[in-house]
């Protein structure tokens, strides 16, 4: 049985399917003053790139064509790593990457991800518009990247696999699962005494049809606009983890920016960052149906099997002493006592 994709997503809140990239050469031959490039590792599809289009256009619009912002997405222009050291050297000038990831540069932007540390959106948001969020920017500001201040969503993220479904810890034990090129995520699942393989995502489809590794995790949204489910079984709901893409520049080309173009690009990218969180929420809320009608079987998990094994593993004492004291009371204030 199959379900198109557009399918999947036609109810879901995810507004317009299908989009039209900004035609490379169009853009090329343009008299913008600021011609700038976003890319990014996702989807045409889903509503990061759906939103940050629409954002595109805003910007071209209250600029009077002074900044034009062209959009690279689904990886055409590398892998995440390649991205960021694209976005650091200036060949790209805007790039949305999860702080997990930006962690192999900036190690403080690791603590969002810590496993099971939010319980809802409510939190996440608390922290991430609160001063957790304000923490990392900073350390984000000392790499030389500018971080907007809106990060946008990710999701709670959810196991998938080829072979068997998830329902507690131990069915981690020897696993063979993808994870993002991250301390913190290989971390996290050696603390499950999984096999974790980092993996950038433009290779996780064949990487999961070759069976190089028998799963993954990620949000509901990714797992449908990626199609994840044409290589991916069973689906556990384990709201593992949250996470987030921060919206970052390269800061030699946010300093081009005379002020005034500055403000409206930067009130441009964090309004359609609240507007990306709206529908990737609703998307993780309500996929769940569609993937299922598309064939892949899904459980249900409790937190606490997950919890306790990385508290025996000695998970949340390790990330406490990398993370610092100071930075970790931060993070519980929203998530309660963890170590
Ligand atoms: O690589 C992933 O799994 C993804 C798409 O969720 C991130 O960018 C972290």
């Amino acid at each position: 049985m199959s379900i198109s994709r557009r399918n999947l997503l036609a109810g879901a809140g995810a507004g317009a399917i299908t989009l039209a990239m900004p035609l490379r050469s169009a853009w090329a031959q343009s008299k913008a003053e600021f011609q700038y490039k976003y890319a990014n590792n996702l989807p045409t599809t889903h509503p990061m790139n759906t939103r940050a289009q629409e954002m595109a256009d805003a910007i071209k619009n209250e600029t009077s064509g002074r900044v034009e912002i062209a959009i690279f997405p689904n990886s055409q222009l590398g892998s995440d790593t390649d991205m960021l050291s694209q976005v650091r050297s200036g060949a790209i000038d805007f790039f949305t990457l999860s702080g997990l990831i930006l962690a192999t540069l900036v190690p403080a932007s690791s603590i969002t991800g810590i496993g099971f540390a939010f319980e809802n959106y409510d939190a996440v948001w608390k922290a991430l518009d609160g001063d957790l969020g304000t923490h990392v920017r900073t350390q984000i500001a000392k790499a030389n990247l500018v971080a907007m201040d809106k990060i946008w969503d990710n999701g709670f993220r959810q196991i998938t696999s080829s072979t068997k479904p998830i329902q507690t810890a131990d069915d981690l034990k020897g696993f063979k699962i993808r994870v993002p090129v991250s301390p913190l995520w290989t971390s996290m699942f050696k603390a499950f005494d999984s096999s974790p393989a980092s993996i950038n995502f433009n290779e996780v489809y064949s990487a999961l049809q070759t069976r190089i590794v028998d799963g993954q995790e990620n949000p509901l949204a990714i797992i449908a606009t990626a199609k994840l489910n044409e290589v991916q079984k069973y689906c556990s709901i384990t709201n593992h983890m949250w996470d987030g893409f921060w919206f970052l520049a390269n800061r030699k080309a946010w300093e081009a920016l005379p002020e005034n173009l500055r403000g409206i690009v930067a009130r441009n990218i964090n309004a359609a960052g609240m507007k990306e969180r709206a529908d990737v929420a609703e998307l993780n809320a309500t996929l769940q149906k569609g993937l299922t009608t598309a064939g892949m079987l899904f459980n249900d998990t409790k937190p606490d099997s997950f919890r306790n094994r990385l508290r025996q593993a000695g998970f949340y004492a390790e990330w406490k002493g990398k993370l610092g004291e100071e930075a970790w009371a931060m993070l519980e204030k929203y998530s309660g006592k963890l170590a």
